[in-house]
C-alpha cells in the first residue's frame, strides 16, 4: 500500500504539473482528493489494515493528502494570476477614461421633514414611540370621548376594517391620538412623547388634503403642566422650523378629547399672507390640532385629573416643507415625479 501511495503521489503531481486551465484544477482535485478520489479511498480503507500497518500507512496517506492539498492551492494561484496578466496584456486599459457616475439616492422630503421635526422634539427631552397603523375602534374614538354616534365622528371619514357596527370594529387609523392612549395606559409617568406615522382618511383629495399622510402626535403628562407650557413647546418648534420672522397663529378649536382645544396656523409662504390656492386664499395654513388633555381621558387611563395635567398635539407633517418650500400641493409628494423629489 506504501508503493501505492508513491505511484499516487507521482501520478498527481505530474498531472497537476499539466494542468493550465483554472477549471481542469476542480477535477484533479475530484480526482484524488473528492469523496471517491484515490487517496481518499486509502484513507477508507485503512481499517481493514492490522494495527501496526495502518499506522505506517495512515501517517503516509494523511501526509499526502496534505502535500496535495497545498499543491493545490499553489496551481490556483499560479493559473489565475497568469490569467489576469494574460488579460491585461491582451486588452490594455486606459486609466485616464472617466468613470461612469453613479445615480446617489437620497431622502424623501417627507422623511426628512419627520427627521427634522423629531430632532427638535428630542431636544426638548421628547422620546420617539410608534404604533400600529392598523387599530381598534376603542383607541381611535372611544377612549378620546368620541362613542359611537357622536358627531364627532364625521370629522375623521374613516377607513373601516370591520363594519362600525361590529362590537370590537378595526379601522386603518385617522390620526395618531390614538398613541395618547396606548402610552397614558402604560402608567408611566411622568410622559414626555411624540409619535410620527402614517394616519389615513376616506376624503377627496385636493392641495392640501391626502388619504394618505403624516403626522407627529406629542403629549405631555405631569404635574402642573398648563396651556402655557403648550403654547411655549409649539412656538418654540414653529421657531425652529420657520424661522422667528414667520407669523403663528393660535385660536380655539374643538377636538373632544381635549380641554381646552387650540390649532395652530403657519402664516402662507406662497402669498406671504396675501391668500392663493395653498391656503384656501385665507393668507394662513393650519399645521396642527392640540389642547390640554380631557380629565375624562386621564381617568380612563387609570391617571388622576387632579394630581396630574397634560397637553397633546397632532401635526400634519406634508404641510411643513409645503410652507417651507412654498409646495403648493401636497399631492406632489406621492406622486413619485423624480423631477420634483430630486430637488430636495
Ligand atoms: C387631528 O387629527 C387631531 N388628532 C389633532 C389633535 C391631536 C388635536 C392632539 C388635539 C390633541 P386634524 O384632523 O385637524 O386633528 O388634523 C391635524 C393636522 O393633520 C391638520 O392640521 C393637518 O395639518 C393634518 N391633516 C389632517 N387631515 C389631512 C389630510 N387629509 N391630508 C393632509 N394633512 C392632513
Amino acid at each position: 500500500m506504501l508503493r501505492q501511495l508513491d505511484e499516487i503521489r507521482l501520478d498527481a503531481l505530474n498531472e497537476l504539473a499539466q494542468v493550465d486551465e483554472v477549471e481542469e484544477v476542480e477535477a484533479w482535485r475530484v480526482r484524488y482528493l473528492g469523496k471517491k478520489g484515490n487517496v481518499t479511498r486509502i484513507l477508507r480503507s485503512l481499517a481493514s489494515l492490522p494495527l501496526d500497518q495502518r499506522k505506517l500507512v495512515g501517517a503516509q496517506a494523511n501526509a499526502l493528502k496534505e502535500e496535495l492539498q497545498l499543491s493545490l492551492v499553489d496551481r490556483r494561484k499560479f493559473l489565475e494570476e497568469t490569467h489576469l496578466r494574460l488579460t491585461a496584456d491582451r486588452r490594455r486599459l486606459d486609466i485616464t477614461l472617466p468613470g461612469r457616475p453613479v445615480p446617489v439616492g437620497r431622502f424623501h422630503p417627507i422623511t426628512r421633514s419627520l427627521e427634522e421635526i423629531c430632532g427638535v422634539f428630542k431636544n426638548m427631552g421628547f422620546q420617539v414611540l410608534e404604533g400600529p397603523q392598523v387599530e381598534w375602534d376603542y383607541y381611535n374614538f372611544e377612549a378620546l370621548n368620541i362613542p359611537r354616534d357622536h358627531p364627532a365622528r364625521d370629522m375623521f371619514a374613516t377607513l373601516w376594517i370591520d363594519s362600525e357596527t361590529s362590537g370590537k370594529a378595526r379601522l386603518l387609523r385617522t390620526h395618531t391620538s390614538p398613541m395618547q392612549i396606548r402610552i397614558m395606559e402604560k402608567g408611566c409617568l411622568p410622559i414626555r412623547a411624540i409619535v410620527p406615522g402614517r394616519a389615513y382618511r376616506y376624503e377627496a383629495t385636493d392641495a392640501t388634503h391626502e388619504s394618505m399622510f403624516y403626522q407627529v402626535e406629542g403629549l405631555a403628562v405631569d404635574k402642573d403642566i398648563t396651556l402655557a407650557d403648550l403654547k411655549g413647546t409649539l412656538f418654540e418648534f414653529c421657531h425652529c422650523l420657520f424661522g422667528k420672522e414667520r407669523k403663528i397663529r393660535f385660536r380655539c378649536d374643538y377636538f373632544p378629547f381635549v380641554e381646552p382645544g387650540v390649532e395652530v396656523a403657519v402664516e402662507c409662504l406662497s402669498c406671504g399672507g396675501e391668500g392663493c390656492r395653498l391656503c384656501g386664499h385665507s393668507g394662513w395654513l393650519e399645521i396642527l390640532g392640540a389642547g390640554m388633555v380631557h380629565p375624562d381621558v386621564l381617568q380612563r387611563c387609570g391617571i388622576d385629573p387632579e394630581e396630574y395635567t397634560g397637553f397633546a398635539f397632532g401635526m400634519g407633517v406634508e404641510r411643513i416643507p409645503m410652507l417651507r418650500y412654498g409646495i403648493d400641493d401636497i399631492r406632489l409628494f406621492y406622486a413619485n415625479d423624480l423631477r420634483f423629489l430630486k430637488q430636495f
